[in-house]
């Protein structure tokens, strides 16, 4: 079957250059794909530190391995190290990612901080949106954005994630199996055709915001080592929804004077894998 002509890949802004120059655009690919890729962060040295401590927490992982699983075999939940070693205000306050995410998303609140770590060998995961919309017909504005933030140089051979752009605006309660945010295979089919997905390399602290309600899913990591990645989420002000931020005291001084109110519990203790409320 012929493949329908389709809109170009996910968009990619340097956001090294000035505001002006891109924010507008980026916030118009946002809305129109679901999902566009910042580089020129400025954050690649302590994305790579961080994914060294990442790196070496992965024999936890394995150890853990059913309880910290997502979905599928050797996708898993990982906390990022949450003290000022972790560079978490420089994760959770980067100004272009708050001016992108803040115009699609006034005063948005960070409700989850947490991480993703696929293991060689890993099974990809089924098609899934990250959540819900806020009502079974869907059709209404973001409410919630995902901020994925590469540690390692990320691309088809460790598993890059995998995103099926413009399926935010999809979303309703009709298009999951039941019980579930995974998508129906009959509507993949279908979409494969008119708009197919797409995998999104990424360098060490580039960052890849998507609207939660995007189709994606995370694939199999054929190298002989470990991928991990940062993923936050922003919520509207309004939503109710538990926050996971979890913190060490002493970066609570940093992540308050940050211009985005950040949901977060600090505790006296190392905050990393296995921290509170993780597998033990
Ligand atoms: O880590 C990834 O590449 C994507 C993982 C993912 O989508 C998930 O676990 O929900």
């Amino acid at each position: 079957m012929a493949v329908a002509p389709h809109a170009p890949s996910v968009r990619s802004f340097d956001v090294s250059a000035p505001q002006d120059t891109w924010l507008d655009a980026a916030g118009q690919a946002l809305a129109a794909d679901g999902a566009v890729l910042l580089t020129g962060t400025g954050l690649a040295g302590r994305a790579r530190e961080v994914g060294e401590r990442m790196l070496a927490e992965v024999p936890l992982l394995v150890a853990h391995h059913d309880a910290l699983m997502a979905y599928d075999d050797g996708h898993m939940r990982h906390r990022p190290p949450g003290g000022g070693e972790g560079h978490v205000a420089a994760f959770l306050g980067h100004p272009a990612v708050l001016a992108l995410c803040g115009g699609a998303l006034p005063g948005p609140r960070v409700i989850s901080y947490h991480g993703h770590t696929v293991l060689p060998g890993s099974s990809p995961q089924p098609v899934h949106a990250d959540w819900e919309p806020l009502w079974p017909q869907g059709g209404h504005p973001p409410f919630m954005l995902a901020v994925n933030i590469a540690l390692v140089d990320t691309g088809e051979h460790n598993g890059s994630i995998e995103v099926w752009p413009g399926t935010h605006q999809l979303a309703s309660q009709d298009v999951y199996r039941p019980g579930s945010l995974c998508v129906r295979e009959d509507l993949l089919e279908e979409r494969r055709h008119s708009r197919p997905p797409e995998r999104v390399a990424m360098r060490p602290g580039e960052v890849l915001v998507r609207d939660v309600r995007l189709w994606h899913r995370g694939t199999r990591n054929t190298s002989g080592t470990a991928r991990p990645m940062l993923w936050l989420l922003l919520a509207a002000p309004w939503l109710r929804a538990e926050p996971s931020v979890l913190l060490e005291a002493d970066v609570r001084d940093a992540v308050e004077e940050l211009p985005v109110e950040v949901a977060a519990e600090y505790v006296g203790h190392p905050v990393g894998a296995l921290s509170e409320g993780e597998a033990r």
